[in-house]
């Protein structure tokens, strides 16, 4: 699977592939100051089609404030637009979008003010995060060992780029170990969320998931929240314990790269009966018609390209 596409989206228009390139001594590359959105473009009857486009940018918008950026010199609206154009140019129906504000020139006093942001958008070809064998049987996870960022160390509510150095940590970890996630605990012991994943449980018929204080607001668990009330599920927001997943009947993780995938086991302990579980699948199946503007009260959710 190769990341190459024709075109990339640079400070206002779109450059070929080769010219999208940085200076050794950007300050982004040296302290990470820089914001990043992970959104999918995917094929509908309509075309292709931006899953929640508008919340992706907004919240890139919202990561750039929190980390510092004042005036942003784009409004979100160009840069909604910006996104279609990167996707169009490129030709990709199922794509994964990646757009990355970052500090460039100047900067090396470590103040945002010191240096003007870019911005640039990416476009790759992607099917399948974690597999199609992942979707039925489940991944295998454990508890990390490093600790997810204190809201008062790293801003959680942020996709900074040098925050995902603890995800990197945490994942090389578990995969060295022989898991394929690692599930991470907020500096209180309870349940965060996974290195780029959002976690529910389900329980004796009610599906319980971390609330968002030390966690991102994953717009995947936004719309898994609709999803499953819809559904007729009870969706409760509340602190949640290592032991509260092990005596899960159902845990599964979601975003917007690894959509909805069950937990088959955690820490050794098998989950439920260790495959995806009966509501996992209920909800990754209106979840994945959901995406591909199948399901008419979630077609709000796709942003046609056009
Ligand atoms: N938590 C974290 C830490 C996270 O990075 C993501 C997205 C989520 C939760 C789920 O958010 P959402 O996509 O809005 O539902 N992780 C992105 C990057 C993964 C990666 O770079 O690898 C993603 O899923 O695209």
């Amino acid at each position: 699977m190769g990341m190459e596409s024709k075109f990339i989206w640079k400070n206002g228009g779109l450059v070929p592939f080769e010219e999208a390139t940085l200076h050794f001594l950007t300050p982004a590359l040296h302290y990470g100051v820089a914001v990043f959105e992970g959104i999918r473009s995917y094929n509908t009857p309509k075309g292709p089609a931006i899953f929640r486009l508008r919340e992706h940018v907004e919240r890139l918008f919202a990561s750039a404030y929190v980390l510092g950026f004042r005036d942003l010199p784009w409004t979100v609206d160009e840069i909604c637009e910006a996104h279609k154009d990167t996707v169009r140019a490129n030709g990709f129906n199922d794509c994964y979008v990646r757009p990355l504000i970052y500090l460039d020139g100047g900067g090396w006093n470590l103040n945002v003010d010191s240096g003007k942001p870019s911005i640039m958008i990416a476009v790759w070809e992607w099917a399948n995060y974690l597999g199609e064998e992942a979707l039925a049987k489940g991944i295998r996870a454990n508890i990390s060992s490093f600790t997810r960022h204190h809201p008062n160390v790293s801003m959680t509510k942020a996709k900074i780029s040098g925050n995902y150095a603890n995800s990197i940590l945490a994942k090389t970890e578990s995969q060295r170990l022989g898991f394929e996630e690692a599930i991470m605990l907020d500096p209180q012991g309870y349940i965060a969320e996974c290195t780029g994943e959002n976690l529910f449980l389900v329980r004796k018929g009610k599906i319980i998931t971390p609330s968002t204080a030390p966690v991102l607001e994953g717009i995947t668990r936004n719309s898994i929240f609709t999803i499953a009330t819809d559904l007729g599920y009870e969706v409760l927001e509340q602190p949640v314990s290592r032991d509260q997943l092990y005596i899960a009947d159902e845990v599964f993780v979601c975003g917007t790269a690894a959509e909805c995938i069950g937990l088959s086991e955690i820490d050794f302990r098998k989950i439920g009966d260790g495959t995806s579980g009966k509501v996992t699948r209920e909800i990754q199946n209106v979840y994945h018609d959901a995406i591909r503007g199948k399901v008419a009260k979630y077609e709000s959710w796709c942003e046609y390209v056009g």
